[in-house]
């Protein structure tokens, strides 16, 4: 068990929006503020999602290399992650618009969840489409694991596509549909994941502390940030993404653990160093 923690910040995700969080970024300039600031509070990943002006989410291309380069400049260090799953309903064409930011990292989905009242439609089709692109991108996927079962079709994806070397998982814990976000489920998903994989979670909404802790204490990463709580603890609301930043970093001390150096955490993700 590694003692360095590599913490991603989720700054704003495609459904978010002010009237839940009004520190939720839009535009280039403010998600690049708030990259710097999660930087700067012990963040090593971003996991961006591109919106409009109006917070409206979108996979433009120009819109994604627009706040791609923003964040590169605001927070240099910091490792890019794009998102591929942007919001329900988006085709798979629109969604692999972020590729063309040049990013170091993508999230992949490993299947199908309900997502409160959608479907988040990833069939096996879809994701050996968006491995095999990611691939031909130079671009290491996160894969994405909502549900048990997605450990099995990530198995199946790494041997068909072929993914090869280390992987990095991430556990989304809480959705509303998916998998609870309990210490168990933690435990669960992380026991069976391949040897030598490296994996993050993140709880959504109130499972965000049981969660974050579970994965501290099992040797996990951890994921925070404004797409999947806007709060650092109940009925305190979260000023900007760095205070649930903050929140993982202090627990992590609690157990003995520190955030990465920026070249640790490419080390530990297999990425060249930036
Ligand atoms: N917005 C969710 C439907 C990802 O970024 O890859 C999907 C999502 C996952 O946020
Ligand atoms: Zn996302």
């Amino acid at each position: 068990m590694s003692d360095e923690l590599i913490v991603t910040v989720a700054l704003c995700g495609a459904e978010t929006t002010r009237e839940q969080a009004p520190g939720v970024p839009y535009t280039p300039q403010e998600i690049a503020e708030e990259a710097r600031r999660s930087f700067e509070a012990g963040a090593r990943m971003v996991h961006v999602h591109a919106r409009w002006d109006d917070g409206t989410p979108t996979q433009d291309a120009g819109r994604y290399r627009e706040t791609v380069a923003a964040i590169r400049a605001a927070a240099p260090e910091l490792i890019v992650q794009v998102s591929t799953g942007g919001a329900v309903g988006m085709t798979p064409g629109e969604r692999l618009g972020s590729l063309e930011a040049a990013p170091e990292m993508a999230s992949l989905t490993c299947g199908t969840v309900n997502f409160g009242r959608g479907v988040f439609e990833n069939p096996s089709g879809l994701m050996l489409e968006f491995a095999r692109a990611q691939l031909t991108a130079g671009v290491k996927p996160e894969l994405e694991i909502f549900d048990a079962g997605h450990l099995d079709n990530a198995r199946w994806l790494i041997a068909k596509a072929p993914l090869e070397g280390h992987q990095h998982y991430d556990l989304v814990l809480g959705v509303p549909g998916g998998l609870a976000g309990t210490p168990p489920n933690v435990v669960l998903l992380s026991d069976r994941l391949p040897a030598g994989s490296t994996w993050s979670a993140t709880g959504i909404g109130r499972s965000f502390l049981a969660v974050t802790t579970a994965a501290i204490a099992c040797g996990g990463h951890v994921r925070c940030g404004f797409e999947d709580q806007v709060e650092v603890e109940p009925g305190l609301p979260a000023r900007s993404n760095a205070d649930l930043v903050e929140r993982v970093v202090a627990i992590a001390a609690l157990a003995g653990r520190e955030p990465a150096s920026p070249a640790r955490a490419c080390e530990l993700l297999g990425l060249a160093p930036r």
